[in-house]
This record gives C-alpha cells, sequence and structure tokens, in this order.
C-alpha cells in the first residue's frame, strides 16, 4: 500500500532529525546523585544521558535508579544523595545510534526506547532521537501516501 514512501523513509538519514546535544538535558560522569535528581526534577525528563567530560557517552540516568540506590529497609535515605556518584548507579549498557544510520534502524530500536543518544563519527556525543520525532515524521509519511 505504502510501499513507495516507506521504503524512502525507513532509508532517510537520522541527522536531519537529532535533538542536538546542546538542547539535551544531561549529567557529566562524576556528578553526585543528588546533582543528578536535581536536573532531573527540574527538567521533568524522567531519564537523560551521562556524558564525560569530553562529552562522551558513558550511560542512562533516570531517577528510579537514584530512588532505588538510596531505599532503605523503612525509609528513603535522602542523606545519602551527596555521597552517591551517577556513575556507579547509571545504565552503562545504552542501545543508541549513529548519526549515519538510517530511520529504519531509529524505528527498530524506539519500540523498546524512548529516546536513543546519537554518536558521531569521533565517538562524540551529537543527541537524542526521540520517540516523538519519530513518531511525527512516520506520521507525516503516512498521511503523504494516503493523499
Ligand atoms: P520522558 O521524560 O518520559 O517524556 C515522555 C514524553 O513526555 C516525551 O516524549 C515528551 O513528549 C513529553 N515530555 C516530557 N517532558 C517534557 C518536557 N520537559 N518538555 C516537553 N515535553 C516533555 P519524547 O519527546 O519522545 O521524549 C522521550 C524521552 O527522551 C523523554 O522521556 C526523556 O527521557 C528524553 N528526552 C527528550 N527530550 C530531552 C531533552 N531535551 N533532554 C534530555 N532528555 C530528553
Amino acid at each position: 500500500m505504502l510501499s513507495t514512501n516507506n521504503k524512502e523513509l525507513l532509508d532517510v538519514p537520522i541527522k536531519d532529525f537529532i535533538i542536538s546535544s546542546e538542547k539535551v538535558a544531561h549529567v557529566q560522569s562524576g556528578n553526585s546523585a543528588e546533582h543528578a535528581l536535581l536536573v532531573l526534577t527540574r527538567t521533568g525528563y524522567s531519564a537523560i544521558p551521562v556524558l564525560d567530560i569530553k562529552y562522551r557517552l558513558q550511560g542512562l540516568l533516570s531517577s528510579k535508579m537514584i530512588t532505588e540506590a538510596i531505599l532503605g529497609l523503612e525509609r528513603i535515605e535522602y542523606d545519602r544523595l551527596p555521597d552517591i556518584k551517577v556513575d556507579d548507579i547509571m545504565q552503562k549498557e545504552v542501545a543508541y545510534l549513529k548519526v549515519t544510520d538510517t530511520f529504519k534502524r531509529a524505528l527498530d530500536l524506539v519500540i523498546n526506547h524512548a529516546f536513543l543518544c546519537v554518536i558521531d563519527e569521533e565517538g562524540t556525543f551529537a543527541g537524542i532521537m526521540t520517540r516523538r520525532v519519530i513518531l511525527k515524521q512516520l506520521k507525516k509519511y503516512i498521511y503523504q501516501s494516503e493523499g
């Protein structure tokens, strides 16, 4: 039904759909869990990337990971937040895209991830591709194909 246009969209490079790194909230390797919780709460995002000083992707951090780290037997031990480093509680295995990847790879991965970090040729963090952006492009293509 939509074969030609679908194929075209699937082959499009993701480059134009990336939310660039300067617009992405992140925490740095070595930051405390207290700082990370502040960033997550202020921005309202449920998970954000962890980058090193050279802007290389190290992992992902969510408020759930922080809460789990300070969960005591009978209470949440907020006083421990400044002593915990994000490196010790972040998710280190992260699915990512390269800037040269196609829309098809992004679509495959975004089924299981709300967003994907994008890495450039030098291994530096270039930004993210979100489920929202991917769905918007898909919607545009489907509607175009119908008309
Ligand atoms: P969540 O934070 O769980 O957000 C889920 C969806 O809720 C987002 O989907 C967006 O539609 C909406 N949303 C949440 N916080 C928002 C805010 N502060 N401003 C506007 N809309 C907001 P997506 O846009 O597809 O994003 C998927 C995931 O990508 C987000 O999951 C978040 O973990 C991450 N993300 C998106 N934009 C980001 C950014 N600028 N910096 C860091 N992480 C970002």
